[in-house]
């Protein structure tokens, strides 16, 4: 039997023939029978260029439904799918590039300069472009390159994707995805929000993200259902789409910017039938506030890249706001001390850790990475605390990784403190995560200045532009003589969180 998650997905497809699959606003879009030929045709054009089995194709474009494609492409061929956040810069993506090895790197047609310059510097043989338009040298390729019709055969613990997170030593990690990852998870979330042909998903999240590319993609694959691919979270586009949709997948910010529409009623949302909250946490006032605005209880889950989906509050039975609700079928969850791993008592905080088909197969080309998070046991630590209230539903009470989530998007600190610590004017910096009304959390710089020099904050945001992505940026930087230590020598960002708690929240 070929376990390539595309095999499945192909059967769908032919099942589901003149359906519609994936369409855009403006009435662009393919109907299951037109995206499983053009996959074939794409995965003709990778192959011509030079992509063959167990290669991974890094991919740098804005979404269109010639990404979602060349993703499933990718996959028909037996290639290893790398998506990368549109928003980084080519200082970052010369990191990926280098320790992923990719066999073609695909970017916007606006980048291709670029492109080709870091490809040449890391050794990448082959770029291509794509663009919203049906553009771009990939489709030129498509244009005249044979069809490659057949499924390459895979094994269920063959990588089907890599997708880089951020680390809390400030180099990210490439996480390894097989098919049965992917496969396993997706087959269970149809099964537990219920998706069949019927539904309609309004798509608004990046899709180079577990969130927006596996859990919504590949659950509407697996169920045959359709997606409205907007390009970005735009208000305006989702309340005017409501009414024909039936589901929407969203971080918390979905929610907290659809609530200060007044558009927002229960009547405009009396045709769907499912909200779902991932990726950072949803306030249990968002939560209440969404149910007595439209009616409908929003479910949340919670999940990681290396994890796929974990837990879900369910489908039936009781969404209880600020929490995540329970393991999904297969998935175990344990509970434990940091030192030893040993459970904590019923009910009591402790580190979240994770098994199941759902798990990832450890860090690209890290062993020892992989050894620290991966037990031999086969859990993982998901670097979460977590406690499991009176009616088994998790709690994600906090981390116990220096984390920032804004809008969805980790932030590991460290990697932006090594770059503000390396201007002259600075002795050390302290990045931190604190309330902001818009993105859950806003990134904030600590900063001690060489005494006698005049570092200005606006300085200190200009010197990373270039170098992190904007969604890394700290949004405000503040100068203090010294930054607040344990007798251990270790900052202490709990008084710097509690310092700045107000600073977004009150201006
Ligand atoms: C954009 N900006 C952000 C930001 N997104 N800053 C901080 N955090 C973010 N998440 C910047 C922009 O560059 C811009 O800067 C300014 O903030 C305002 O931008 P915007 O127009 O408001 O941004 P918008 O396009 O509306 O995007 C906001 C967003 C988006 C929240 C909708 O970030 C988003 O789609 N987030 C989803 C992330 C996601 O999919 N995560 C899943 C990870 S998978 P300026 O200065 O130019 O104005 C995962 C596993 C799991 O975690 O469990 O799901
Ligand atoms: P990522 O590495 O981008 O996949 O982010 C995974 C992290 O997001 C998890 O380890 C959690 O800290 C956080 N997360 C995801 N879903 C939720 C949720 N529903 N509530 C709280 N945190 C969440």
């Amino acid at each position: 039997m070929n376990h390539n998650l595309f095999a499945t997905f192909a059967e769908r497809m032919r099942e589901r023939g003149d359906a519609p699959f994936v369409t855009t606003r403006d009435g662009h879009g393919y109907s299951y029978r037109q995206a499983l030929e053009t996959t074939a045709r794409l995965a003709g054009a990778l192959h011509e260029l030079g992509v063959r089995p167990g290669d991974r194709v890094a991919v740098q474009v804005d979404k269109s439904p010639e990404t979602l494609l060349l993703y499933l492409a990718c996959l028909r061929l037996g290639g290893v799918y790398l998506p990368l956040n549109t928003g980084y810069t080519a200082a970052e993506i010369r990191y990926f590039l280098n320790d992923a090895e990719p066999a073609l790197f695909v970017c916007r047609p606006d980048d291709l300069d670029s492109a080709r310059r870091v490809a040449e510097e890391t050794g990448c043989p082959q770029v291509a472009s794509l663009g919203t338009a049906v553009d771009g040298s990939l489709i030129e390729h498509m244009q005249r390159a044979a069809p490659v019709e057949a499924i390459e055969p895979r094994d269920d613990n063959d990588l089907a994707a890599i997708l880089y997170t951020s680390g809390t030593t400030g180099r990210s990690k490439g996480a390894m995805l097989t098919h049965r990852n992917l496969a396993s998870n997706a087959a269970s979330l149809v099964e537990a929000w219920r998706f069949t042909e019927a539904d309609r998903l309004i798509h608004a999240l990046p899709i180079f993200h577990t969130h927006g590319l596996f859990v919504a993609c590949n659950v509407c694959l697996m169920a045959g259902a359709s997606l409205l691919f907007l390009p970005r979270l735009d208000i305006d586009a989702i309340i005017d789409e409501l009414p024909r949709g039936t589901t929407l997948m969203g971080v918390p910010t979905f929610y907290t910017r659809l609530l200060q529409d007044e558009r927002l009623t229960r009547e405009l949302t009396a045709n769907m039938r499912l909200f779902t909250s991932g990726s950072a946490p949803l306030t249990a006032e968002t939560h209440r506030e969404f149910a007595q605005r439209t009616g409908h209880a929003i479910l949340e889950r919670y999940g990681m890249t290396e994890t796929n989906m974990n837990t879900s509050n369910p489908y039936d039975g009781e969404r209880i706001a600020g929490t995540v609700g329970r393991p999904l079928p297969g998935v175990e969850i344990r509970i434990t001390q940091r030192e030893g791993h040993a459970p904590v008592p019923d009910g009591e905080i402790g580190i979240l850790e994770v098994r199941g088909p759902n798990v990832f197969a450890g860090y690209w080309r890290m062993p020892e990475k992989t050894r620290g998070e991966l037990l031999d046991d086969g859990f993982f630590i998901t670097g979460d605390l977590a406690r499991i209230d009176e009616h088994g539903y998790v709690q994600i009470v906090g981390r116990d990784k220096d984390l920032v989530i804004s809008g969805g998007y980790n932030v590991y600190p460290k990697e932006v403190e090594q770059i503000i610590d390396e201007l002259d004017a600075v002795v050390e910096s302290a990045v931190i995560g604190v309330p902001h009304p818009d993105f859950g959390e806003g990134v904030t710089a600590v900063v001690v200045r060489r005494p006698g020099a005049t570092l200005e904050e606006a300085q200190v945001i200009e010197s990373l532009a270039g170098r992190l992505a904007k969604y890394k940026q700290p949004k405000r930087v503040f100068f203090v003589d010294e930054l607040p230590r344990n007798t251990m020598g270790k900052v202490q960002k709990n008084q710097l969180r509690e310092r700045y708690e107000a600073i977004y929240t009150t201006s």
